[in-house]
């Protein structure tokens, strides 16, 4: 069965002062049953690792170029990630389908470059309430993971994170129903492709997770962690998750 998780991504939210709120987060959790994971906009990532350096909780990105190195004025590498303390990097958010045209294909390339550079990158997939309403939900998040996961994706050192674009933020969530028919179905999707090896890929639930609803979503059927926004900026309310995990 796979590890929990519980990992909170800042998106860009976060000026120097808020490495007080992770220090205080970690010092929660000295030696936490669950792994706990916070990703930071690029600017804290250096800092923040070197402040959680020696405690639970680890530091990932929110996304990397394809490439190693390069002129790619802006891009940060998953080398450059991982030189700076992440362990981590989250691909594919559907923020960064919408706000940058990220396809399946370039987020498979981008899970290639996180892989070969060490990090465990967390693929993000997920519907619009539109596909949803046309009963579109599990045909797309099949076709997210097949063209997201690269042909060599290493099953052992995969996150999947599952988030409807419509409960992100919004303060809606899925019925348990919902997540859990997801869920399961990615199980048996990544199962097709991987075999056994996909029972120990975490599978987390994001989109308006809070201390008040994670209980029930961490009940459900394959929800393995939680990929947490809004929820996360705070210790006060990423540690209610955390615990409820
Ligand atoms: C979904 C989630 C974090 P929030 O994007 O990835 O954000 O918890 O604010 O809905």
């Amino acid at each position: 069965m796979a590890r929990k998780l519980a990992a909170g991504n800042w998106k860009m939210n976060g000026l120097r002062s808020a490495l007080a709120e992770a220090k205080t987060l970690a010092d929660m959790f000295p030696a936490p049953s669950v792994d706990i994971l916070l990703c930071p906009p690029a600017t804290l990532l250096s800092g923040m690792a070197e402040m959680l350096s020696g405690t639970s909780v680890e530091v990932g990105g929110q996304d990397c170029h394809t490439a190693a190195s390069g002129a790619h004025t802006g891009d940060i590498s998953a080398a450059m990630l991982a030189d700076a303390g992440a362990g981590y990097v989250i691909l594919g958010h559907s923020e960064r389908r919408a706000d940058h045209g990220e396809t399946d294909h370039l987020v498979s390339l981008k899970t290639t470059a996180a892989l070969a550079a060490g990090l465990v990158p967390i693929v993000c997939v997920g519907e619009t309430f539109a596909q949803r309403e046309a009963g579109e939900t599990l045909g797309i998040i099949r076709a997210q993971l097949s063209g997201s996961l690269p042909e060599d994706c290493d099953p052992a050192r995969l996150v999947i994170a599952y988030e409807p674009v419509w409960a992100i933020g919004s303060g809606k969530t899925p019925t348990l129903a919902q997540i859990a028919e997801v869920h399961d179905d990615m199980r048996a999707t990544l199962s097709a492709r991987f075999g056994d090896a996909a029972a120990d890929i975490p599978l987390l639930y994001g989109g308006s997770v809070k201390p008040g609803n994670a209980m029930e979503i961490f009940d459900t059927s394959n929800v393995d962690g939680a990929l947490v926004g809004g929820a996360s900026l705070k210790a006060a309310d990423f540690s209610g998750i955390v615990k409820a995990l």
